[in-house]
């Protein structure tokens, strides 16, 4: 494992973090030592084993204080799990802009590049319950709260910039559609059945999204890598009162990746917690996870000027049009130090705001508006969750407001009411002028009839699809088609199916509709009757253009058993972690090979856990791993998953075991002084995360 040192700041070391949410945290923070065990009022325990009992074998007493509060609180502990984006990870960090934004918003912790702004950022998958695995096909939430000198900001996103629905009413049916079936409470954590795509196909405006997570973007290989998006459209106010729409964006420094399907499947069983781990390793590593943050902007006066309507969450604006302004940088420097109190209890809301940033009238947006406190208040019980350390402020939330279940602050004095005279008038509003930072709502001039309708400038559901589909690479489109085919192979009703293919996909695109119908044996689709022509391409879209050279964080199996050539061994190791990669020694058991301890076993960590696989040299330690199913299974896997493989010495005969080809893309191979010749080839495959280039060779060798 690479030896980087311990993150310093991080929540299990636990030493505190400087940055000025952790020391308000401290205060609420609970380490016992050298302190006996007590009750909840506080009364020392002397017996932490034993019920008391009418005799040694006699039944037990309901007088047992100690042992009903115990069992009471226990009773207690579960709280109702988010409706939605139930499974989550989430970590610490901060905020930094890189100049000042003046010009745009008047918000203060987008002014000055020395401040650094205290963040808590949560990750999640939609679908699945609280237990469910990290890997499935699903949409990724990603959620930030900025605790800003004006108040808490969140921008609460997604990583994907639309949605599946244009208006607020439709979130239940769509969420119980996705949401495992009421029956039977199937599928756990996918969209790979009946209700989803029932739901879908008769929902045409769900079509850009839907394609969304049927591509790779639904299977991150790490939440570290993959990009965010606030969605819907907001307002940016400066301080002259003027606005401008604004789209926000997480630009992962790393670049972006994802898995392969099948990898994404096998790691769902064998590491549940794939992502939540890769993330709070990273950190503990001290590879903070750094995403940058980018604005596209539009003046008031270009809003109709796109082509789409900018208050459609179904609508993205090409970055070919509107550039990605890059404003910021965040980094995730410190792991929870308790995941109830902070991941589970952390409360975002898209209307916490500070002044400078304001909403637009995306339908969508509008209706979040509500939905966030009030789920808050059963999730949490009450209408003080503000007042849980992790959702608290830093700036002092004073008010009139009072009570409640599970209140915490003692309010002191008599005057719960502005105005007021006994209090000297305080808390009070602030004065309109010289404004001293008030909230003050975006003064957009609002004239309607009272009405129930969709814009007419909402109704194109199939270009923005076509633009998507039409601007993957090859290998995108085959995985899109996979993903199509995989998931309607699960849907029972013919009909569903049926629908998706001519009523959804044939009106986007006729290629992609006809290669899913052979898939599922139905006849080939005919040109929709809404079909969309040829769009523009927008190759920002394509994860494959969002590559980053480089192996830095990523993670390498050095496959070896004892007998290793120890020069070769040490050299490598030491150069994948002077290139910043996250070298693991893997081997047949866990005794020590030249002198040092494995990570994982081949069985207990299989190739599906990492980015690339390495079998080095020595006689011996070769024909242990050339005798190993496992062995054998592991390079054969990496192969399959196009990883990159260097094998040096006499490790070839590991590969030629497995029977895999002496010559492929991405596969190095050298003598055991040729570390240096051999890892320069392998650091420029993995750097591309896969080796496109052998995908009709890797499908011919057997999994
Ligand atoms: Fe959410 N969403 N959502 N959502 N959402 C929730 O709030 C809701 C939507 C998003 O890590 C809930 O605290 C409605 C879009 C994230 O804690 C709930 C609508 C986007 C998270 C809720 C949407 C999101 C949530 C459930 C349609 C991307 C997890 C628990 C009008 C921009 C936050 C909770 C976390 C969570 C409602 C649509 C992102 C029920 C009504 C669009 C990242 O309030």
């Amino acid at each position: 494992m690479a030896t980087k040192p311990r993150n310093a700041h991080s929540g299990s070391s636990g030493s505190s973090a400087a940055d000025p949410k952790s020391q308000a945290l401290e205060a609420s923070r609970a380490r016992p030592a050298n302190e006996a065990l007590r009750t909840n009022q506080g009364v020392k325990i002397a017996d932490n084993q034993n019920t008391l009992r009418a005799g040694a074998r006699g039944p037990s007493l309901l007088e047992d204080f100690i042992m009903r509060e115990k069992i009471t609180h226990f009773d207690h502990e579960r709280i109702p799990e988010r409706i939605v984006h139930a499974r989550g990870s989430a970590a610490h960090g901060v905020f930094q802009v890189y100049e000042p934004m003046t010009e745009f918003t008047k918000a203060a912790f987008l002014q000055d590049p020395a401040v650094q702004t205290p963040v808590y950022v949560r990750f999640s998958t939609v679908q699945g319950p609280r237990g469910s695995a990290d890997t499935v096909r699903d949409v990724r939430g990603f959620a930030v709260k900025f605790y800003t000198s004006e108040g808490n900001y969140d921008l609460v996103g997604n990583n994907m910039p639309v949605f599946f629905i244009q208006d607020a009413i439709k979130f239940p049916d769509f969420v119980h559609a996705v949401k495992p079936e009421a029956p039977n409470e199937m599928p756990t954590g996918g969209s790979a059945h009946d209700t989803f795509w029932d739901f879908v196909s008769l929902v045409p405006e769900s079509t850009h999204m839907v394609l969304w997570t049927m591509s790779d973007r639904a299977i991150p290989r790490s939440l570290r890598t993959m990009e965010g998006f606030g969605v819907h459209t907001f307002r940016f106010v400066n301080a002259e009162g003027r606005a401008r729409f604004v789209k926000f964006h997480w630009r992962p420094v790393l670049g972006s990746y994802s898995l392969l399907w099948d990898e994404a499947q096998k790691i769902a069983g064998k590491d549940p917690d794939f992502h939540r781990r890769d993330l709070w390793e990273a950190i503990e590593r001290g590879d903070f996870p750094e995403f940058e943050l980018g604005v596209q902007l539009v003046e008031e006066k270009d809003e109709h000027t796109l082509g789409f309507d900018l208050l459609d969450p179904t609508k993205l604006i090409p970055e070919e049009i509107v550039p990605v302004r890059i404003v910021g940088k965040m980094t995730l420097n410190r792991n929870p130090d308790n995941f109830f109190a902070e991941t589970e209890q952390v409360a975002f809301h898209p209307g916490h705001v500070v002044p400078g940033i304001d909403f637009s009238n995306d339908p969508l947006l509008q209706g979040r508006l509500f939905s966030y406190t009030d789920t808050q208040i059963s999730r949490l019980g009450g209408a003080n969750f503000h007042e849980i350390p992790i959702n608290r402020p830093l700036s002092p939330n004073v008010n009139n407001q009072r009570d409640g279940m599970h209140r915490q602050t003692i309010n002191v004095g008599q005057a719960s009411y502005e105005p007021n005279s006994l209090n000297d008038a305080w808390p009070k509003e602030t004065d309109p002028a010289p404004r001293d930072g008030g909230f003050e709502s975006y003064p957009e001039a609002v004239e309607g009839t009272k009405i129930r309708v969709r814009s007419e400038s909402f109704a194109d559901h199939f270009s923005q699809a076509a633009l998507f589909y039409q601007s993957m690479s090859d290998v995108e489109k085959e995985h899109i088609v996979a993903a199509y085919q995989f998931e309607l192979g699960k849907v029972t009703r013919p009909e569903i199916r049926a629908r998706v293919v001519n009523e959804i996909l044939a009106n986007y695109d006729l290629d992609l509709a006809k290669k899913v119908a052979e898939g599922l044996g139905l006849p080939a689709p005919k040109k929709g009757a809404k079909a969309v022509g040829q769009q523009q391409s927008s190759p920002a879209l394509s994860l494959l253009n969002r590559v980053k050279p480089g192996i830095r964080t990523r993670k390498i199996a050095l496959l070896a058993a004892p007998g290793v050539d120890e020069t070769s061994f040490k050299a490598l190791r030491k150069k994948l972690e002077d290139e910043g990669a996250a070298p693991l020694l893997i081997a047949p058991t866990l005794a020590p090979v030249a002198g040092a301890h494995p990570d994982a076993t081949i069985a207990g960590m299989p190739s599906i856990m990492f980015d690339a696989v390495i079998v080095c040299g020595g006689e011996a330690s070769a024909k242990t791993l050339a005798q190993s199913g496992d062995a054998r299974h592991f390079v054969l896997e990496a192969f399959k998953h196009l990883k990159a493989i260097a094998a040096l010495g006499a490790g070839r005969e590991v590969l030629k075991a497995a029977h895999l080809p002496d010559q492929a893309d991405g596969v190095a191979t050298g003598g055991d002084g040729d570390v240096d010749t051999v890892l320069k080839k392998f650091i420029e495959a993995a750097g591309q995360h896969r080796v496109w280039s052998r995908r009709a060779m890797a499908e011919t060798v057997p999994a």
